[in-house]
């Protein structure tokens, strides 16, 4: 498919991919962006108050802020700012935009152009049979959306989708609605993103969240950074390994790619960062082959095993292991067994860049191992961070300073939304206690995940969808599928700031219900209010806006969730709606009732900095069965496409925040002005007959032969490992099949497409 009206690749520039990344045109590209959407009074009160003491978290990431007193001055990065200004915009949409625009023409634009139109600013319904959006009250709105899931024959019938932009308070009360509603219907954006983290954390120390606090990293003697572009995606997590390798740790990163950020980086907030050559981050640079972290860690842990066998009680930590782990015979058996040729074909690695890498880690007391995208998002996601675990036990790199596990989340409160019980499968004890506190008995049948979701959908089980923040439809994958899926429902429903892609794939009746971002102001009847959200470090903390709201129309999320909670639950009496709605401190006096880690809430919170929620882990105590660690024994195979096709991964450029392009360039991948760009090494063009410059379909193979095509790509020579791609979400979500998913996780295999390129009929 042609995707929407994406400007031609005929716009497009490419150079040589940078090798150092941040500095000072990272500050001028993130000034020049806030210009370009809004005044220079309203970047400043934005820019100077993101993640201060008493400001705004910034939603760019979930990476964590240091401790108050050692924040800098601009405590955010380049994308961060970005991600704000676009929301600080002055651009608005409004009704008369809807009644310029039909939904078919919305619906035939980039993801780009929606989201530059500017803040939503009224709810808006598209009726039945209508081409157009029209303005409606709020009351007629939210009576409209109650009045369809009540009339649902079961509550399973409807969906509630969430992204990791909510803050705790709305994603609590989302939740008990929900449930109270008689529904686990709660997909997330972390079905798509860190849920093989959690599956594979939650059953091997008993708990799906990373152990690590910066301190920890900065400690740390040896850190890995696997499957994750930081130059890009978590700036701010540069200036925390700088401080690691000031301090004489090392740092090993592991992609397909050589990232800008992982080469080299160069401090935007420092004098010699900006001026000077920067600090190198990789001590070493394993260019691995897409899906290979398997086999790579399988090999450290097989020559860790190794190393101790030829000398005793030197190195594997025996104590940590017999006290606190179990499944180590088996673990070990099975490691003995590992095979060196395969290993070396998986990975394409050479033996002695793996043990180089041992030597590093023989030689360290604390490793943190870190990890985001390229790990989950593969069929063998799960088994891949189980086998980082088992790395981790074996030398007791678990529950002690300077070591322990580091999932870089992606959004700012995603990790938040999943304490509060956004989880279609939170444990029984959560729902006893959340029963317990509201006086009603929760559904306790597992959910629909995100990929389940559409399936439902697409099979007429589902048929109320409600999106609160994210994009749902850009955001899942097989695009076609999906869309189609959505244009079967009775009713959609978007609380959103911004307008996108979801907004124009309809269902009979559609709903847009605009609401306040991060960085506006939220005035209740109880007066100013702030939200907490927790980062990727389990650090809880306030955030609270400064900004005049961008319509006087707009409703908080917490107003809109309790109100349309009001509409479908009648007077509740155990459940004071409208007083949540009044004082969100009410709220968290519930929250510190229900989720385990927030007594006091209300007043811890309010200390500068927040607090940190207690990991069992780090005291060694592991809520598994068996109470102990689990080492486990996991396959591996090469990931290989067939005689004339290649592994796509879909990943991120610098100038996008998940769906939404901000701009058409990849600064540091040396790509300008485009993004139907599909990077490919020059060996595996030259095999194909294509060159650098040649415009190309993607056409996606699926095992039940199916086929999936993206359109016109340009073919940009670039050091890709062998076999191997790589190309922009969401433009590419259309090749990924819904059913290709990871094991146990259910995610999809973003990171992993078997596409076959073919030349383009005609250009443009
Ligand atoms: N500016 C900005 N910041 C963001 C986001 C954004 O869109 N823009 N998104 C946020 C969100 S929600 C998330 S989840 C994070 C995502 O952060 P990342 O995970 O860094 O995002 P991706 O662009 O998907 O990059 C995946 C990286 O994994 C590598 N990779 C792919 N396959 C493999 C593999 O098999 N093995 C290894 N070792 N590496 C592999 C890719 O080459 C790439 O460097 O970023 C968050 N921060
Ligand atoms: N092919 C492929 N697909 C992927 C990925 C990939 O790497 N490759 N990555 C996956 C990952 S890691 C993730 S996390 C998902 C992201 O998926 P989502 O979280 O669903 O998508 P976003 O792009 O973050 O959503 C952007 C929209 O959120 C709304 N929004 C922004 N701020 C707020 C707010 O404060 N409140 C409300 N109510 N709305 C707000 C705006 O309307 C904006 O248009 O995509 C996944 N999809
Ligand atoms: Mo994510």
């Amino acid at each position: 498919m042609r995707d929407f009206d994406e400007p031609d690749a005929d716009g497009l520039s490419v150079t040589a991919p940078k090798t150092w990344a941040t500095g000072a045109p990272a500050v001028a590209h993130a000034l020049k962006y806030a210009l370009g959407q809004t005044s220079p009074t309203r970047t400043a009160l934005t820019l100077l108050t993101i993640n201060q003491a008493k400001g705004f978290d910034c939603p760019g990431c979930a990476w964590p802020e240091p401790a108050p007193g050692q924040r800098h001055r601009n405590e955010y990065c380049e994308n961060g700012a970005k991600h704000i200004s676009d929301e600080a915009t002055t651009r608005r949409v409004t009704a008369a935009f809807f009644r310029e625009h039909s939904v078919d023409e919305l619906s035939r634009r980039s993801d780009h152009w929606l989201n530059q139109q500017g803040r939503l600013t009224e709810p808006m319904v598209l009726r039945e049979g209508a081409t157009h959006y029209e303005p409606i009250g709020w009351d007629e709105a939210l009576d409209l959306l109650a009045g369809e899931l009540r009339a649902l024959d079961h509550p399973d019938e409807a969906l509630f989708y969430t992204s990791g932009r909510l803050a705790n308070e709305p994603a609590f009360l989302l939740q008990l609605f929900a449930r109270a509603f008689g529904t686990n219907n709660l997909p997330d954006c972390s079905n798509l993103c860190h849920e093989s983290s959690g599956s594979a954390l939650g059953e091997t120390l008993g708990i799906g969240k990373g152990s690590v606090s910066l301190d920890d990293l900065h400690d740390a003697d040896l850190v890995f950074v696997v499957g994750q572009n930081p130059g890009t995606n978590h700036p701010r997590m540069l200036s925390a390994l700088e401080e690691t390798k000031r301090r004489g740790g090392r740092v090993v990163a592991v992609n397909p790619l050589p990232e800008a950020g992982l080469l080299r980086f160069k401090h935007p907030q420092k004098a010699r960062g900006v001026l000077g050559r920067g600090t190198t981050i990789a001590d070493q640079f394993l260019q691995i082959r897409p899906g290979g972290d398997l086999a790579l860690f399988q090999a450290l842990n097989l020559l860790l095993l190794e190393a101790e066998e030829k000398e005793p009680g030197t190195v594997l930590d025996r104590e940590f292991i017999e006290t606190h782990t179990t499944g180590y015979d088996a673990f070990a058996e099975h490691i003995r067994q590992t095979s060196w040729d395969a290993v070396l074909d998986a990975t394409g690695l050479t033996r002695d860049e793996i043990e180089e890498v041992h030597e590093r880690v023989l030689a360290s007391r604390g490793v943190v191992v870190c990890w985001a995208m390229g790990l989950t998002q593969h069929k063998h996601g799960v088994p891949t961070i189980r086998e980082i675990v088992n790395f981790l036990l074996l030398r007791g790199n678990i529950g002690r300073p300077g070591a322990g596990v580091c999932p870089v989340r992606g959004h700012s409160n995603v990790q938040g939304d999943r304490t509060m019980g956004i989880w279609e499968r939170m444990p029984q004890p959560f729902l006893d206690r959340l029963g317990r506190e509201f006086a009603f008995t929760p559904p306790t049948a597992h959910g629909l995940d995100s990929v389940d979701s559409i399936r439902a959908m697409r099979d007429g089980r589902a048929k109320v969808f409600v999106g609160v923040a994210g994009n749902f439809v850009r955001a899942t994958p097989d695009s076609d599928v999906t869309e189609h899926a959505l244009r079967t429902c009775r009713l959609t429903a978007h609380i959103s700031t911004k307008l996108n892609r979801s907004h124009t794939v309809c269902g009979r009746t559609a709903l847009i219900l605009p609401t306040l971002g991060r960085s506006d102001r939220d005035v209740q009847a109880g007066g100013e209010q702030f939200m907490t959200v927790e980062d990727s470090m389990s650090e809880v903390h306030a955030t609270r806006g400064r900004l005049a709201p961008a319509s006087p129309h707009l409703l908080s999320e917490v107003s809109l969730i309790t109100r349309l909670a009001r509409k479908v639950l009648g007077a509740e009496p155990a459940i004071p709606w409208e007083e949540f709605e009044a004082d969100y401190d009410l709220v968290r006096d519930r929250v510190a009732r229900v989720v385990d880690g927030f007594e006091d809430f209300n007043e811890r919170v309010r200390r500068p900095g927040g607090f940190r929620l207690p990991n069992p882990v780090n005291s060694r105590v592991f809520r598994t069965p068996s109470g102990k660690a689990v080492f486990t024994a996991n396959d591996f195979t090469a990931l290989r496409a067939p005689e004339g096709h290649l592994v796509l991964q879909t990943l991120r450029s610098h100038d996008q925040w998940n769906t939404v392009p901000y701009a058409l360039d990849d600064r540091y991948r040396g790509i300008k002005g485009g993004r139907r760009v599909v990077l490919v090494n020059s060996a595996d063009l030259a095999g194909l007959g294509l060159a650098d410059g040649d415009l190309v379909d993607l056409v996606g193979v699926w095992t039940d032969g199916t086929q999936r095509r993206a359109d016109a790509f340009r073919v940009v020579a670039y050091p890709t490992p062998p076999g191997s791609a790589a190309a922009y979400y969401p433009e590419t979500n259309v090749l990924v099949p819904l059913d290709s998913v990871a094991d146990i996780s259910n995610t999809p295999t973003s990171k992993s497409v078997i596409v076959r390129l073919e030349r383009a009929a005609t250009a443009g």
